[in-house]
């Protein structure tokens, strides 16, 4: 083991240890909530009130033979400290890191819910789509050459490698899905389509072309896994989130945007399949609802650009969308072929999951081959293909 875990029972003499934390106090109650992938998560009641610990496991923890450095901790809380000084409000505050232990002390969100546990139940949350566009583009501008500067961008660049995660994209979103791998989970009756879309030409060409994007444009520091698991929300008064931003990493805008767009693409699969068709209108119009979001955010913020010289401001919205629009496609067929599926599709039963993935493997095919237009009358066409294929 690489480093000390942290238990329900060690968590209030850690809190005591920690100067950034003494405004906490003693430590009254700890529950472990982590159901993630990767990593321990407390939630520690003290008398100044509640916070939450997150500490890196040095291995998956679905899969404890898989490792993985917990040095990721790290680079998630220098990030969620950039993205709380360029969208405060729309991320967890952060109270302490430390890297010895990999243990990040952030804001607890307990009256917040995860966003796609709410979506699975039909549930509609006006507004999170907007604001999840707006946390976007206050990222994508206050973290890239807009807003930093050419200079600015370079040494925040250089300050911002995470490899390891990044490979793990680059392998579970980009590569293992389109090869025969171990990871992947195909059930007997979706063999045929997972053929189908894995091996079509075009859609081999168009992924080839995603991955190569996503491994060498350094745009801004994007969240880098902002599926509807990353994203908590509250009614009353309305609150978003957004949250685990361990694969933050200077990287494409669209990619941010297209895994929102993805994940809405698998909530809307499984609506459909379970009769919810107005459900899934809804959750599809969320993806024109983060785009509308996001580019009157940037457009908003564009007048305070470091450089007003050349660059134009459309002609940068056309190329987010065009990169968005591949990586939803990326983002949803790797739910459904690859490591780590999602609660929208593995909850539902097996005959209806087939119908799931089936949809959402022609939707994928649609991003990356017919995506030209405006994100309306896109995910329009999305809905259509998902009612069609998912019959
Ligand atoms: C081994 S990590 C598997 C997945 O969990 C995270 O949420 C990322 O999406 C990653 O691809
Ligand atoms: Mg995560």
């Amino acid at each position: 083991m690489s480093h000390e875990l942290l238990t329900v029972d060690t968590v209030p003499g850690y809190v005591a240890t920690r100067p950034a934390l003494a405004r906490f106090g003693a430590v009254s109650r700890v529950r472990e909530v982590g159901d993630g992938n990767l990593n321990l998560v407390f939630v520690a009641e003290a008398q100044g009130g509640g916070l939450v610990l997150k500490q890196a496991l040095p291995y998956v923890r679905v899969d404890p033979t898989w490792p993985i450095t917990p040095e990721r901790n790290g680079i998630e809380g220098r990030a969620l400290r950039v993205h709380n000084q360029v969208a405060p409000g729309l991320v967890p505050e952060i109270y302490d890191n430390d890297d010895e232990r990999h243990v990040i002390a952030i804001e607890n969100l307990s009256d917040h819910r995860v966003w796609r546990g709410a979506l699975n139940e039909g549930l509609r949350h006006e507004g999170v789509a907007e604001d999840l566009g707006r946390y976007v583009a206050k990222v994508a501008f206050g973290t890239s050459v807009f807003g930093l500067g050419a200079k600015g961008h370079k040494a925040a660049l250089a300050d911002a490698a995470n490899p390891e995660l990044c490979e793990i994209t680059e392998d579970l979103v980009f590569t293992e899905p389109y090869i025969v791998h171990e990871h992947n989970r195909i059930l007997p009756a979706n063999e045929a389509d997972v053929a189908a879309y894995a091996g079509d030409p075009d859609v081999r060409a168009a992924i080839g072309a995603a991955k190569i994007a996503f491994m060498t444009h350094a745009e801004a520091l994007i969240h880098g896994d902002l599926h509807t698991g990353s994203v908590l929300v509250r009614d009353e008064p309305h609150s978003v989130r957004a949250f685990d931003v361990e694969f933050a990493f200077y990287g494409l805008v669209g990619f941010d945007v297209g895994a929102l767009w993805g994940n809405y693409v698998l909530a809307a699969a499984r609506a459909l399949v379970l009769g919810g068709d107005a459900h899934a209108a809804w959750v599809l119009a969320q993806a024109a609802a983060t785009w509308e979001g996001f580019a009157d955010e940037f457009a908003a913020l564009w007048p305070g650009r470091a450089d007003p010289r050349i660059i134009d401001l459309e002609s940068y919205l056309a190329k987010v969308y065009a990169d968005a629009a591949l990586f939803a496609a990326a983002k949803a067929a790797r739910r459904v072929i690859g490591f780590s599926s999602v609660s929208d599709i593995a909850t539902l039963p097996e005959g209806l999951r087939v119908r799931a993935i089936r949809a959402v493997l022609a939707a994928a095919r649609l991003l990356l081959t017919d995506a030209a237009g405006e994100p309306e009358p896109l995910f329009d066409r999305v809905g259509q293909v998902l009612a069609e294929a998912g019959r």
